[in-house]
């Protein structure tokens, strides 16, 4: 199947926080493509895959970095594809770098910025399938009982109080 979403990361070692927003589109059955892509280090390349992403059907792109987190915002100026942005927890500030890097871009050119590490990688997969099910009922459905599920487990999580 085509992929809908783009999940890029500016280093391999960005995948270990990187492959829980690819969780969640396999859970949800949302297809996607996954690569290394560095502003730093490929930014020729950076600039093809921003430049082409509509062209290839992506509908969302997911950009997960760390430290000097320059690629969601150097793709989403090269695209009017959505671009989420993921900051990555880096070693030496925690990963305070890494958001401050993505969620303070100038006005005109937006990232979605989620939460710093395990967390916003997650909420970033949920975020791109939230967007991709306004055109897709199937996803939506997915989505739903995703929450539902999640609900019940919150519910009965009282009776585990001690
Ligand atoms: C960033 O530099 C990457 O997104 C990664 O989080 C960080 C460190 O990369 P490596 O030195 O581990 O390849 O570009």
């Amino acid at each position: 199947m085509k992929p809908k979403v783009g999940v890029i990361m500016g280093s391999k070692s960005d995948w270990e926080t990187m492959q829980l927003a690819c969780d969640v589109l396999d859970e949800l059955q949302v297809p996607y493509e996954k690569k290394v892509v560095s502003a730093h280090r490929t930014p020729d390349f950076m600039f093809e895959y921003a430049e082409q992403a509509e062209a290839k059907g992506l509908q969302v792109i997911i950009a997960g970095a760390g430290g000097a987190a320059h690629l969601p915002g150097m793709v989403a100026s090269k695209t009017l594809v959505p671009v989420i942005g993921v900051p990555i927890q880096s070693r030496a500030l925690k990963g305070m770098d890494s958001l401050l890097s993505i969620v303070q871009m100038p006005g005109g050119v937006p990232v979605a910025t989620m939460a710093i590490g395990t967390a916003g990688a997650t909420n970033a997969g949920l975020y791109a399938a939230q967007i991709v099910s306004l055109t897709d009922d199937k996803v939506k459905q997915a989505i739903a009982s995703r929450r539902e599920n999640m609900k019940q487990i919150a519910l009965e999580s009282s009776s585990e109080l001690i």
